[in-house]
């Protein structure tokens, strides 16, 4: 049985995030792989990522009023794109959307709304009853190029679908132009904002017509849910020029999921981006997740750490230093970055490989050493 994928977000203007990340929590215990987009959302930014992330559902949270009109903003987009019927919408706001309100909703397409008072159990259970045998079958050919077709291409990679490519390492073509850029490192390095700012570098300094494709991994088990929340923090993913999708781990350890380098393919086969950049799951010690250059899918590997990874006994023991193409010390103002950096370069002279050792602080608008990071990979057609 494939995994139910649901997106939710709370409405722009609004900061109640703490009844969706209850909600969030309840779905993904019990089996639910929720996209979250996170609060202050845009209609535009809620459809646009469901689409991309070829979701089954919307759920929105909304407690600051304009409920009604915004779900019929949300409706609007969807019919538009030609997503309704198979997007479905639901969602709550405790007291603030009365039974009213809730009516002048449901005519208009809306599929459940939830007042307060309703057992997260009871939530559970519509979502499972509606939303969990929904067939995503492949889009006509008609809709070949679009972001839509993509995304359910990858839907149907991510299930090795029949029809879908077959799991194959990913290498370089030649003749492919599409540069891959693998981040990997230990979670809270701060890999989502790097490559966020190294996404607003791409949509600044390279031509109008050139895209740009993430995909992000968040950690599941064999089974069970996941919260893929890094849209919630990637800004520029917003951009039309991105397209972003996450990825559940399903169980498989090292970084990526069993689906990666099918998913790649897809990427790369539809000639739709001149960058996709991976992240990788906070990763451990032993990990080396794209393997060694071209072989595991990448044409860069960065393994991206922050300043305090513990004694010069700990740095020996990260494999991934040895097969990465750059390093990067990020979180560079913290105490403890000078040394870090003396230390990773003491490590990786010995390899005698060229690796580049860089040190950023993404957090900050025009970091010299983003800047750095993006021109040496990422800077040039
Ligand atoms: C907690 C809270 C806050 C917290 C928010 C913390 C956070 N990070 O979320 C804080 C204190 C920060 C806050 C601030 C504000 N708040 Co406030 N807040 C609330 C409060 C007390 C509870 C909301 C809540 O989280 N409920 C818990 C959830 C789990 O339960 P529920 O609401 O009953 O929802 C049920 C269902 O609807 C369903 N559900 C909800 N969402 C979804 C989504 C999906 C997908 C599904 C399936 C189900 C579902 O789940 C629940 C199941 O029983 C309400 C009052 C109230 N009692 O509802 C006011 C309330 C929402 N806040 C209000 C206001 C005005 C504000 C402020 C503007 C106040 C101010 N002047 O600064 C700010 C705005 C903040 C912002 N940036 O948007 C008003 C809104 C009035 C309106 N719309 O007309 C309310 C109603 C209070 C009031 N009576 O005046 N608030």
């Amino acid at each position: 049985m494939p995994a139910t994928r649901i997106l939710t977000a709370v409405p722009i203007c609004d900061g109640h995030d703490s009844a969706i990340n209850t909600i969030n929590l309840e779905f993904i215990r019990h089996g639910v792989e929720v996209v979250y987009l996170g609060y202050n959302r845009s209609a535009r930014d809620i459809v646009r990522a469901a689409l991309q992330e070829d979701a089954v559902a919307i759920g929105i949270s909304t407690y600051n009023g304009g409920h009604v009109e915004f779900f019929e903003e949300v409706l609007d987009r969807l019919n538009q794109l030609r997503l309704t019927p198979m997007i479905k919408i639901f969602g709550g706001g405790g007291g603030t959307i009365t039974a009213e309100e809730a009516k002048i909703m449901y005519a208009r397409g809306v599929d459940r709304i939830f007042f307060a008072g309703t057992p997260l159990a009871e939530m559970l259970g519509y979502l499972r009853a509606q939303y969990r045998d929904v067939v995503q079958q492949p889009y006509e050919r008609l809709f070949i190029g679009t972001d839509q077709y993509l995304a359910r291409e990858l839907t149907l990679g991510e299930r090795g679908a029949p029809g879908s490519p077959e799991q194959i390492p990913a290498a370089t073509k030649p003749d492919c132009k599409t540069k891959v850029i693998g981040l990997t490192g230990p979670g809270g390095a701060g890999k989502t904002t790097l490559i966020d700012e190294l996404v607003y570098r791409f949509l600044r300094s390279r031509p109008q017509n050139q895209r740009v494709a993430i995909l992000a991994h968040d950690p599941s088990m064999i089974g069970s849910g996941a919260l893929l929340g890094d849209r919630a923090t990637m800004i520029y993913s917003q951009d039309d020029r991105v397209f972003m999708r996450s990825l559940a781990t399903r169980g498989q350890t090292g970084g990526l999921s069993p689906s990666t380098h099918r998913c790649l393919d897809i990427l790369r086969k539809s000639e739709l981006f001149d960058v996709i950049l991976v992240e990788t799951v906070g990763t451990g010690q032993e990990a080396i997740p794209f393997g060694s250059g071209a072989l595991g899918g990448v044409d860069k590997a960065v393994l991206v750490v922050p300043p305090d990874y513990g004694s010069q006994l700990q740095l020996q023991k990260i494999a991934m230093i040895d097969s990465a193409d750059a390093i990067v010390v990020n979180k560079s103002d913290l105490p403890g970055c000078k040394t870090a950096v003396a230390e990773i370069e003491y490590r990786i002279r010995a390899n005698q490989k060229g690796q580049a050792l860089l040190r950023t602080q993404a957090n900050r608008h025009r970091d010299t050493g983003v800047d750095q990071l993006f021109e040496s990979f990422l800077g040039r057609e």
